[in-house]
């Protein structure tokens, strides 16, 4: 996968030279560049920015600087071995909810573009433009606000390279997490048994492997209730069977009796 980074501060995306996408970097997997928008200006001050018409505080990108940088980065003309033009992709508390199903579609594409602004954001002229020639997607981290979009862009691809193939070691981890079965996970545990007087579960070290996956799917369904309603609301009332919504019950979840599964 080809990805592009245009912000005003390259320095922000160095974490990408580290771990696990650093490795998919150094493996071929992935081929990165940082670009800074300002290689586009062409003013002896490198001016990015200007006054919001209509007034209000604060500035916008202005449309130049980044019209330059869309047309060295995803050219007009195909190349003559048919490439395809890039996804852009437009960080922006406006934008689309970034979830894992738009991580493995993302994943999915040849090519990603991403367009940090910084300020009050770009003029909107950039994307109108943009859309007339690629699919562009306006994206959201979630409902916070942030100075800019380099942030999201190292979320973004941290959750993408993940999914490339051969850059996670144990593809058995990928289909087991949270978010793929539509529930938080289950708390994990590991050596010594008893640590500062708390103890391990006793079921996890009895060896029972029903009894644990049941009491995984109990502690997964009992957390989510309690911390994430909107994902239990969510699930197919036909994926709980008997056992699920008793947990659900005793948890204090209150299961409507026309979306209990038979
Ligand atoms: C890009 C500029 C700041 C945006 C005034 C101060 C994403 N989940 C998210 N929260 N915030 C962003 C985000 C914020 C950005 C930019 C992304 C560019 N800002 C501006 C408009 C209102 N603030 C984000 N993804």
């Amino acid at each position: 996968m080809r990805v592009d980074v245009v912000s005003i501060f390259p320095e922000y995306l160095a974490p990408l030279d580290l771990s696990l996408i650093g490795r998919a970097r150094a493996a071929g997997t992935l081929r990165l560049a940082v670009h800074d928008l300002r290689s586009w200006t062409h003013d002896v001050h490198r001016t990015v920015d200007d006054t919001p018409y209509g007034g209000g505080p604060g500035m916008v990108m202005r449309p130049e600087p980044w019209g330059e940088a869309l047309d060295a980065l995803a050219p007009a003309e195909l190349a003559p071995d048919g490439v395809t033009l890039p996804r852009l992709l437009v960080p922006s508390p406006a934008g689309e909810p970034f979830t894992q199903a738009m991580a493995h579609e993302l994943a999915a594409e040849s090519h990603l573009l991403f367009a940090c602004g910084r300020y009050e954001g770009i003029d909107q002229r950039v994307l109108d433009h943009a859309a007339t020639r690629m699919r562009v997607t306006e994206v959201s981290l979630g409902d916070y606000v942030l100075f800019g979009g380099e942030v999201a862009v190292l979320v973004i691809l941290e959750a993408v390279t993940r999914l490339l193939p051969g850059v996670l070691g144990n593809a058995g981890s990928l289909d087991e997490e949270s978010h793929a079965h539509g529930l938080l996970e289950a708390p994990m545990y590991t050596k010594p048994a008893t640590w500062r007087g708390h103890e391990v579960p006793e079921v996890l070290r009895s060896g029972d492997h029903g009894r644990i996956a049941r009491w995984r799917r109990d502690e997964a369904l009992t957390r989510t209730a309690a911390r994430r309603p909107d994902l239990l609301a969510a699930l197919d009332p036909a994926s709980l069977d008997k056992r699920d919504r008793a947990a659900l019950d005793r948890a204090g979840f209150p299961l409507p009796a026309e979306d209990v599964a038979k």
